[in-house]
């Protein structure tokens, strides 16, 4: 066979929903196609490395079953009958149920519904051009990062830390509650440098033994929501054995006498009792990092994925605090440098005319909005028409049923921009084709790291597919608003502006020739030694939960959601989880598979038949006790629902405890709903959020 040769390499970036957000070089081939897809070797973050999936891209991009005609419903919905229209008129189309759902009901009852399909500035966020110049309903992003940004700036009072690539310059790195191996590999890669160069420690807590905790030195298995007890003590064993830096809590914290008082009786037996773990266990772990100066508390956003998943976040961040790791080169903690890029996006989201007195409907409570919940709906109009653009919250949204259930509905009209049939796609009114990231200029910023990355178009789309500029571009001139700021520009020049605006002066091209930009902070402000984020300057040991502090606050329409008021005034294991009873023995987390990203390469063999399929982990004394074989297909149900699905049976998992990686698409379950049919989109507190790894549940044979 001949294999087609490259004839030359585009530079790129990983539009995914992934901190990583790798450099790529692409190779191109004759005609147009894409082959292997590698990660950028001078970029010293990606450092030549990607994960399997994205190295894969051709089989993707190239997809036999990627849609590539607008589609318009014939028969009911989700009934799969098609016929296709024309772009033309399926931009009419969604023009005319816009005006129609106006003129009903008022621009509330129109919702662009958004999210992180693409990272891209301007194909992801375009979209609130048109919702803020037609005061639309507005979107409270709650699904993904929420809990654990408000526990970090509920310490750190800023969104940064230690720089990413100082974990190679480590001597312990801490893997906290995130798989790091399936869902930011480049954490490994500078992991594995410190271990080989420095003979580093590597630590991970997670719930169960992962990818990333078969390469431990230290593996802490502790039970689902537990962590907060883990770090207080850590914390207590600090100032029990003369370990914590008091010289640094005096200088960088604020209360640090009233944490010591409160964690006297968080020893490690209390700990353990909480957590699973063995005494023996927490004291050789509070002796690893009181023992090195140069520990790094890398903390992911798996273990906020539960009820009390804010406190978790700002009781594992308070323990760099204890210590003093924050003084030292590979010292300190990092979750995420959202806080760093200064890159002004207001011209691409259409900022100066959002009015602040429209609502704003939250993301994850998309089936109790469009099933009519008054309180979902903040007391005004029906949803009756959508756009939806980069998700697929069929699939991934929590209350799968409710969700389902709303987007049915007769009098909703639903458009679905899209690469795929996907679950949601398959219940719209409309599908439009997407391109895809090597099709479209864009720029990206890495949550996970330091650098902004250009993605400029490489290849020719297929003919009849179309951006995501496009659709909004095209639907401003539809809905009367393409003369307003902002509109009528191409992607290029909305880059080159924002660049220009944001202190980058070379713009677009010497982005271009450049390749990235990297925004890392000095060192003194990367690690707060000029002072956190506060107006005092001090680490908070004591939040102010209910106050106004968080990066995703909610508008003042949506207000602190959940127990707020029985958030702890220290770290503090607290007990707002669901814990199981006697109906619900079991606690289910709903981790990511390696292989997909979020809902992304389900369609794909490469992807598939390495995952193999839809499985359920369960500890072989359950398994035996409830009569399970390995194989079995089971029901997993709970109050919201049940779905069936096969069990295998590894003592990867504590007993007690059930782990699901996904996500695959609803129609892979043998009884066509997918995982989130179980779980809660309760807002989690103090300001929303869903708590995908939550779960109390029975499982039937
Ligand atoms: N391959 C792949 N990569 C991905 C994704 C994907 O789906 N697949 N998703 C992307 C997205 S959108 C995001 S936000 C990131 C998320 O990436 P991560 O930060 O890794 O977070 P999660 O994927 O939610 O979960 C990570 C781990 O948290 C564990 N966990 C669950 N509950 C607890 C707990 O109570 N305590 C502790 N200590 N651990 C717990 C889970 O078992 C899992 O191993 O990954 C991105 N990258
Ligand atoms: N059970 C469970 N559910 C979860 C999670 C979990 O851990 N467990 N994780 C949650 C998290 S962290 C997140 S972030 C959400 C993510 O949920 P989503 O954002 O919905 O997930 P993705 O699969 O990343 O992207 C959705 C779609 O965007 C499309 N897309 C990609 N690029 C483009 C483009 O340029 N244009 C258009 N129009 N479409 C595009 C893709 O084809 C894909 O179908 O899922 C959440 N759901
Ligand atoms: S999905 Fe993540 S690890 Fe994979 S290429 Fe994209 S950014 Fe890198
Ligand atoms: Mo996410």
């Amino acid at each position: 066979m001949n294999k087609p040769l490259p004839i030359s390499t585009g530079h790129s970036a990983c539009p995914h929903d992934c901190p990583s957000t790798c450099a790529l070089d692409v190779e191109i081939l004759d005609g147009g196609r894409i082959g292997r897809v590698r990660g950028a070797a001078e970029n010293d973050y990606t450092a030549g490395v990607i994960c399997a999936k994205v190295a894969r891209y051709a089989e993707r991009i190239h997809h036999a079953n990627r849609l590539l005609k607008p589609l318009q419903r014939v028969g009911e919905k989700g009934s799969g009958e098609w016929r296709e229209i024309s772009w033309n008129d399926a931009l009419d189309l969604i023009a005319e149920k816009f005006l129609a759902a106006e003129i009903a009901h008022g621009p509330e009852a129109v919702w662009p519904y958004q999210y992180a399909g693409t990272m891209g500035l301007v194909q992801r966020d375009g979209i609130h051009r048109l919702r803020h110049a037609k005061r639309y309903s507005g979107q409270f992003d709650s699904i993904c990062t929420n809990m654990a940004w408000t526990g970090w700036f509920a310490g750190a009072g800023a969104m940064r830390g230690s720089d990413p690539r100082e974990i190679a310059k480590s001597d312990c790195v801490v893997i906290w509650g995130t798989n790091a191996v399936a869902t930011q590999v480049n954490v490994m890669t500078h992991a594995a440098r410190a271990r080989k160069e420095r003979g580093a420690k590597i630590v991970v807590v997670d719930i169960y033994d992962n990818a990333t905790m078969k390469q431990a030195d230290l593996a802490l298995k502790l039970r689902p929501g537990t962590d907060a007890a883990l770090a207080c003590a850590l914390m207590h064993v600090a100032f029990r054995d003369g370990t914590a830096d008091r010289d640094y809590l005096a200088r960088y914290t604020d209360d640090p006498a009233g944490l010591e008082a409160h964690l006297a009786s968080r020893t490690p037996e209390w700990a353990a009792s909480i957590t699973g773990l063995a005494v023996e266990e927490i004291e050789a772990f509070a002796a690893l990092v009181g023992a090195t100066p140069k520990t790094f508390f890398r903390l992911g956003y798996g273990f906020t994925r539960q009820r009390n998943g804010v406190v978790a976040m700002h009781a594992a961040m308070s323990v760099p605090a204890v210590y003093g790791h924050w003084r030292h080169e590979g010292g300190g903690a990092f979750h995420s440098n959202s806080d760093i890029f200064g890159l002004d996006k207001s011209q691409i989201m259409g900022s100066a005319y959002r009015d602040p007195s429209v609502r704003y409907l939250d993301q994850s409570r998309i089936g109790a909005v469009l099933t009519g919940d008054r309180e979902a709906l903040s007391g005004g109009p029906p949803v009756t028409a959508m756009l939806i653009q980069n998700t697929n919250p069929a699939n991934v949204c929590p209350e799968q049923r409710l969700v389902r259930q709303g987007l049915l509905r007769d009098d909703l009209f639903v458009a679905v921009h899209e690469q795929f049939m996907t679950d949601t796609a398959r219940l719209a009114d409309l599908v439009i084709p997407a391109t895809m990231f090597l099709e479209h200029d864009d720029i990206y910023r890495g949550g996970g790291q330091n650098h902004i990355v250009l993605g400029p178009k490489l290849v020719d789309p297929p003919a009849t597919v179309r951006t995501n500029h496009f659709v909004v571009e095209e639907l401003a001139k539809r809905l009367g608003v393409s003369d307003r700021p902002g509109f009528g520009k191409s992607e290029r020049e909305l880059i080159d502006a924002m660049l220009k605006a944001s202190g980058e002066p070379g713009g677009f091209e010497a982005l271009k020739a450049g390749r990235w930009i990297d925004k890392q902070p000095d060192f003194a402000t990367a690690h707060f030694l000029s002072g956190f984020g506060w107006p005092d300057g001090k680490f908070r040991f004591t939040p102010d939960w209910a106050g106004s502090m968080a990066p995703n606050r909610p508008p003042e329409s949506l207000g602190p959601q959940g127990p707020y008021r029985d958030l702890p005034a220290f770290p503090d294991h607290v007990e707002l989880i669901e814990t199981t009873d006697s109906a619900h023995p079991y606690r289910l987390a709903t981790a990511p598979a390696r292989q997909f990203l979020n809902s992304t390469f389900a369609e794909t063999d490469g992807s598939r038949s390495r995952e193999g399929g839809p499985v359920l982990t369960i500890h072989p004394e359950d398994a035996a006790r409830e009569g399970f074989e390995d194989g079995a297909i089971v029901t997993l149900g709970n109050r919201r629902g049940a779905v069936r699905l096969k069990l295998a049976v590894s003592d990867a998992v504590k007993p007690g405890v059930l782990v699901h990686e996904g996500l695959w698409a609803n129609s892979d379950f043998l009884d066509g709903e997918g995982i989130n049919v179980l779980t809660g989109a309760d807002p989690v507190a103090p300001f929303g959020g869903a708590a995908f790894h939550d779960n109390r549940v029975w499982v039937r044979g």
